[in-house]
């Protein structure tokens, strides 16, 4: 039983980020993800989550590919969840590349980055609703 586990916020969850669960689920039997909570997200990863914590939990356990969704709220929780949960392999985006290596050297784990789905970001998203709507706002009627 191969036990895989992946991180994030996984804000107004898109096909980018289904893309990323299915190929970590394929990496193994069992996909756990490690979900950034709203105060994680606000004081460290400066950024405010549309969707709170427990919305985003529950489309996430919506998803056939992900068996396990637990609570992101430090970035040093890493080490304890491998070895709580006796997980095989860490998995993540490659925006991260290189970034968790060290769970190879010290937990002994595999890390695998794998490639992001370029054209979209939940950034991208927000600027684009944004957008339609200053259009629609602009609209003479
Ligand atoms: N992702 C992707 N393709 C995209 C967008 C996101 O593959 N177009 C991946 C990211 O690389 C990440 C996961 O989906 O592996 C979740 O993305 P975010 O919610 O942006 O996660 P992030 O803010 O990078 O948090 O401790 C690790 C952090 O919690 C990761």
């Amino acid at each position: 039983m191969n036990r895989v586990i992946t991180y994030g916020t996984f804000d107004l969850l898109h096909y980018g980020h289904i893309n990323l669960l299915r190929a970590a689920k394929q990496k193994g039997d069992y996909l756990i993800v490690g979900l950034s909570t709203d105060e994680f997200n606000l004081h460290q990863k400066g950024k405010k989550s549309y969707f709170t914590y427990e919305k985003r939990k529950q489309l996430l356990e919506a998803i056939r590919y992900v068996d396990l969704v637990i609570p992101e709220d430090s970035w040093a929780q890493k080490h304890t969840d491998v070895d709580q949960y006796n997980i095989d392999t860490f998995v993540i985006g490659d925006d991260w590349e290189g970034k968790f290596d060290f769970l190879s050297t010290e937990s002994g784990i595999e890390v695998v980055y794998l490639p992001r789905t370029p054209e979209v970001s939940t950034t991208q998203i927000k600027a684009d609703l944004t957008n339609m709507n200053d259009k629609d706002k602009s609209k003479d009627f």
